[in-house]
């Protein structure tokens, strides 16, 4: 939800800029979508800061914007809770969209698997905003009876779950009336806007994602190596609210592993068979490279590891 009391002093002076970076951000959102130019005729300067010739006219406009935003349910500004088997799953709305899905042929220590790169239209859907954790998956084997995965002596509650294969983390989407993500929704969701190597830009370093800092990507600077799963929630989450989609655990996707087309696809499911199942976004274990948001991993459905976890996608 917005923080409405730091942005919007009571009393601003006349002519004083009094908007911080994320209301300016929201305020030229605003403007683009209803085509706004003038806030009730006093202009509005499309530049850092805003010159507020009337204050009160001025706030009183602006709460009107803020709660038609909040009413459209703008990703970034509402999200909520899944709760089913007495499971939360605090999921994230990822809006409908059109990218390009791999990586430009260009893009650094990138694999031909990425590519070719084309074009991809997704329906909108909700997506868990972090990586299943070691609570809520221990919740779903006591309820169903199933063997806990190890925890490699690391610690469970807040960590995400590991050694859990893709029928594993396919079973507890099912019981919780959801589902695995596909590729082309984890790569849209994960980019969130951007085109870059990373979310984060042309470098992720490791005060932004777990990873092994010792092999950063391409001339990156080094980090550090932590050895393990951290927390979900640990680092800062992308532009749309999702956390640890570079690194922390791999996250198994819906989709056998195939070759990609080179036509625009609609909301595309992948191979129709194969051997192997998706992975994406790497894991502690690995180097920067395997973080990137268009690396595709695969493992027989069978496999499991410290290093591989799962999140969901939400029912509408
Ligand atoms: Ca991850």
């Amino acid at each position: 939800m917005l923080n409405r009391t730091p942005n919007i002093p009571n009393s601003p002076p006349s002519g004083i800029s009094i908007l911080q970076p994320e209301m300016y951000e929201l305020l030229s959102l605003l403007c683009s979508k209803f085509e706004l130019s003038s806030l009730d005729g006093d202009v509005l300067k499309l530049e850092q800061g805003i010159v507020v010739p009337d204050g009160a006219r001025f706030r009183e406009r602006l709460w009107e914007l803020i709660e038609q935003v909040e009413l459209l349910q703008l990703p970034n500004q509402k999200d909520g809770v899944f709760s089913k088997n007495a499971i939360d799953i605090e999921w994230v709305d990822i809006p409908a969209g059109t990218f390009m899905m791999g990586s430009p042929e260009n893009e650094k220590e990138r694999s031909y698997i990425e590519g070719p790169q084309h074009q991809v239209t997704l329906s909108g859907f909700k997506m868990s905003k972090y990586e299943v954790t070691f609570a809520q998956y221990d919740a779903f084997c006591e309820a169903t009876g199933r063997s806990k995965p190890s925890d490699e002596g690391w610690g469970r509650g807040n960590r995400p779950v590991i050694n859990v294969d893709w029928d594993d983390a396919n079973d507890f989407a099912k019981w919780m009336g959801c589902r695995l993500p596909t590729e082309a929704e984890w790569e849209y969701a994960c980019r969130a806007g951007t085109s870059t190597p990373f979310n984060t830009g042309d470098c992720l370093s490791t005060a932004q994602a777990n990873y092994n800092g010792n092999y950063p990507y391409s001339n990156c600077i080094k980090g550090s190596y932590l050895e393990r799963t951290q927390p979900v929630g640990s680092y800062a989450p992308n532009a749309w609210g999702l956390y640890d989609m570079h690194g922390n655990v791999w996250e198994w996707c819906s989709d056998w592993y195939g070759s990609y087309s080179s036509f625009p696809q609609t909301n595309p499911n992948g191979s129709a068979s194969g051997s192997h199942r998706v992975l994406r976004g790497g894991g502690w274990f690995n180097r920067g490279r395997y973080c990137r948001s268009a690396l595709r991993g695969g493992y027989e459905p069978s496999h499991r590891a410290g290093n591989i976890g799962f999140r969901l996608v939400v029912p509408s």
